[in-house]
């Protein structure tokens, strides 16, 4: 902060001395103050082009693009004082570069309105700032020829100019650019020095505007006599090299997120550039009957093009979004290692595949399945070799499962669960039977009391019309039969009916295979 300070003390007496300067030539040079304040007013925005080039060179780079066009912006004005320089000295000489000094401060606006228009936050397309700078040249283009009533370049003999609506024109394109740039200012993401920027640059554009108005009112009153006048034309720029200078270095921030504004200012400078557009050539097509026409015809394209590539992209957008949604559902419904369908899958199927047997009057059974003496292999060869089990185990049980509308799920730690639609007793001891053996048939060694393979133990229970009962009381009579097996020895498929009593009663052991 010191540091700044203590570059505020010697840089205002430096644009001081170079103010002073100028004046100093002028005094000398008085009445034909234009000789010497020519190469001041080329060399002023020249000096702040440069030191806006050099600012894009060290700021982060989403911001090079907003500081080169503001340097392009000023080599525009010191092109335009340079042009008028030469139709100044050598009048006769320029020959049809009469009036190109105007365009050029005419242009001068176009990468300033860009900059406003445009978001910094790394997703401006080239291609849409080609459209925009094209609509803004164009709209540039048409206001010159609407002040002058030819076209730059034309060798037609320039008609006497009214001065007030030059003026007056300079003026309104000056307090838009103003305008414009506030809104923006007041719009900008909190981001540090993009805000920096607009505040300089709206600061530039609001002091230019009221210096601009002053000093295009006493040159029209003066004509070539201007005097001090010349003065007035270096303030603006200086400012800008002050400012741009003083600026400290931000380090590339994280984006904060664009606030509603600033979205709804990109979104709606496209519309402001065409109808702009639009009016001007509407206006213009009265005396520049084809160019009123070409205005319309660049102003429409440019909206098709535009509106068919936002088309397009909101359309992809939309489809991969749609993909990312089903990818995410599909991943929330599956269980992460082995694949087959999770816990809440199972709650959600069930739920609705019970309900159904209810209504339709169909039987569904339930089996819980679970791994004997798992955690001997966990123990024993290690989590991932036990993970490994599950896997090899998970993809046996499905196999086992032959029809598409049953569900396979994990139902937690080393047990599974399967839902058997439409399915009695008879078949779901059938499929209980054929998954202990697919599990066998895997071969995994787990040698503990007699057995030399990993085995699983099954507990079946089936909900069968006209029973009541719940989907809570299927799966407790399930895990009962579950724990049945468990106890008369593991390797085995227990049935048990959902009623507590009957089922006691009903109680029997299914053959083993
Ligand atoms: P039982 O025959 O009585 O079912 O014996 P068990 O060893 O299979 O049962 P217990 O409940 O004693 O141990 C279950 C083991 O399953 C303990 C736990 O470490 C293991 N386990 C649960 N989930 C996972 C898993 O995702 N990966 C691995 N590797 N092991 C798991
Ligand atoms: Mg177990
Ligand atoms: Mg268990």
């Amino acid at each position: 902060m010191r540091n700044r300070w203590q570059r505020v003390r010697y840089l205002i007496p430096i644009a001081a001395a170079y103010m002073g300067a100028h004046a100093i030539c002028i005094y000398f040079k008085l009445p034909n103050a234009l000789k010497v304040s020519y190469p001041f007013m080329i060399a002023t925005p020249l000096l702040a082009a440069a030191v806006c080039g050099r600012r894009a060179r060290i700021s982060e780079p989403r911001m090079r693009f907003a500081w080169l066009m503001i340097a392009g912006s000023m080599m525009l004005w010191s092109a335009g004082m340079f042009t008028s320089a030469l139709e100044y000295f050598a009048a006769h000489a320029v020959g049809n570069l009469a009036g190109l000094s105007d365009l050029l401060f005419l242009l001068y606006g176009v990468p300033i309105l860009l900059v406003i228009s445009s978001s910094m936050e790394g997703e401006r397309s080239p291609l849409f700032l080609w459209l925009d700078a094209m609509q803004a040249i164009c709209a540039g283009c048409l206001i010159y020829v609407l002040m002058f009533g030819r076209l730059p370049f034309e060798h037609q003999h320039p008609e006497p100019i009214s001065m007030p609506l030059v003026v007056a024109t300079y003026n309104v394109v000056n307090v838009f650019l103003a305008a414009a740039a506030t809104l923006r200012l007041f719009a900008h993401s909190s981001r540090r020095e993009e805000g920096r920027m607009y505040r300089i640059l709206t600061s530039y554009l609001w002091f230019y505007a009221v210096v601009a108005a002053i000093n295009n009112y006493l040159v029209a009153r003066l004509g070539d006599q201007t005097g001090f006048v010349d003065l007035l034309a270096d303030p603006s720029f200086l400012l800008v090299c002050l400012c741009v200078v003083l600026l400290p270095v931000s380090q590339a921030r994280r984006s904060f997120g664009r606030m509603p504004a600033a979205r709804y200012i990109d979104n709606a400078s496209p519309i402001v550039y065409t109808t702009v557009l639009l009016a001007l050539s509407a206006i213009s097509m009265r005396r520049h009957f084809y160019l009123g026409m070409l205005g319309i015809a660049l102003a429409l394209a440019v909206y098709a093009i535009r509106s068919t590539i936002l088309q397009n992209r909101y359309m992809r957008s939309e489809q991969s979004l749609r993909e990312a949604h089903d990818r995410l559902e599909e991943l929330s419904l599956q269980d992460g290692l082995t694949g087959v369908a999770n816990r809440r899958c199972f709650d959600a199927f069930a739920e609705r595949e019970w309900s159904r047997a209810v209504r339709m009057q169909h039987p569904i059974s339930l089996l819980l399945i679970d791994l004997d003496h798992f955690k001997n292999i966990n123990d024993k060869y290690g989590h991932r070799m036990g993970d490994h089990c599950l896997v090899q185990v998970a993809g046996a049980l499905r196999e086992a499962l032959p029809r598409d509308g049953d569900l396979l799920a994990r139902y937690g730690g080393e047990e599974f669960a399967a839902v058997l639609v439409d399915a009695d007793r008879e078949g779901a001891e059938t499929v209980a039977n054929r998954m202990r053996q697919a599990v066998r048939g895997l071969r995994v060694e787990n040698e503990i009391d007699a057995r030399d393979f990993m085995t699983v133990s099954i507990g079946i229970s089936t909900y069968r019309f006209p029973e009541g009962g719940s989907l809570e009381e299927l799966v407790e009579a399930s895990d009962r039969a579950l724990y049945r097996a468990k106890e008369s020895g593991r390797d085995r498929v227990e049935y048990l009916p959902m009623w507590g009593a009957e089922a006691e009663l009903a109680e029997r052991k299914v053959a083993t295979a």
